[in-house]
């Protein structure tokens, strides 16, 4: 079926598509279909649209991306089918690698992410060759690479498994995500947690990374900014943003 452009919910169905089609082509976990309906849901929450606290976490996350020593970006089956241009272009801005690096992992399926994001334009794809783990993960998401997630000092992890971000953060990494569930695991133990679609938040990071690097932004500045941040006062306003909102269409 084609869906018109003038459909008022034409996003939300081409991104559906555009996962159902990484599934078909082997990147995306059947479990993923159900995670980002899981995600939609707290989508119509937020009206669809990235709130001002989402552009607040998203600027500090720019500023600690570009602070960091050896940034990283773990890329996962519903990543790497839903934004693979926007990973390309935030790990070839930042001259990092991506790792791939799966919770319902088969080396088919790595293999296959790993040559999605080489089509897609990026340049230095780690994960096929795991050979570090990550302490205190039992599951196959303990699986890293050396060179990547194990001695990264930043690691962005879009759509994080709860227990994972705890392990990366128990392993001294500053932990950067996105989720649209402010009240999972992930986004209160993450660092910085940009509470808005995927689809979205990848643009917003990349051209906010961007503007800072062709502003020279200072590294005291950059420093500021990213210590200012609180991601706990950010959760609840955003929360606070997602009741009310609620309770506003409860009385239309
Ligand atoms: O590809 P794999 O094998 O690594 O598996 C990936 C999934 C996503 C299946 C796996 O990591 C998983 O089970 O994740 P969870 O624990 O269900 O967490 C997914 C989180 O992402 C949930 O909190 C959702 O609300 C959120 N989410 C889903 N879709 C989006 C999203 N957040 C932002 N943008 C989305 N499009």
């Amino acid at each position: 079926m084609t869906v018109p452009r003038s459909h008022p919910r034409y996003m939300s169905l081409m991104t559906r598509d555009k996962l159902v089609e990484g599934w078909n082509e082997g990147l995306v976990a059947t479990q993923g279909l159900i995670a980002h309906g899981r995600g939609e849901a707290f989508d119509y929450l937020l009206g669809e649209t990235t709130t001002p606290e989402a552009l607040e976490a998203a600027n500090a996350a720019a500023c600690r991306l570009l602070l960091a020593v050896r940034p990283v970006i773990s890329v996962n089956g519903n990543v790497g089918a839903l934004v693979p241009d926007e990973v390309a272009s935030l790990c070839n801005i930042l001259k990092c690698p991506a790792e791939v690096n799966l919770f319902h992992r088969t080396e088919e399926r790595v293999r296959r992410l790993a040559q999605h994001l080489r089509e897609h334009g990026c340049l230095d794809v780690l994960g096929e060759v795991p050979d570090e783990r990550i302490e205190g993960l039992e599951h196959a998401r303990a699986l890293c690479c050396g060179e990547g997630i194990f001695k990264a000092d930043v690691v962005l992890v879009p759509l994080e498994d709860g227990d994972r971000c705890q392990a990366l953060k128990h392993a001294g990494k500053f932990v950067i995500t996105i989720d649209l569930n402010p009240l999972s695991r992930t986004s209160r133990t993450a660092d910085i947690t940009i509470v808005d679609n995927l689809v979205r938040a990848m643009p917003v990071l990349i051209s906010r990374v961007n503007e800072l690097k062709d502003g020279m932004v200072s590294t005291e500045d950059l420093l500021k900014v990213a210590g200012g941040f609180s991601n706990s006062a950010n959760m609840a306003n955003v929360l606070r943003r997602m009741t009310s909102g609620y309770s506003r269409m409860r009385e239309k």
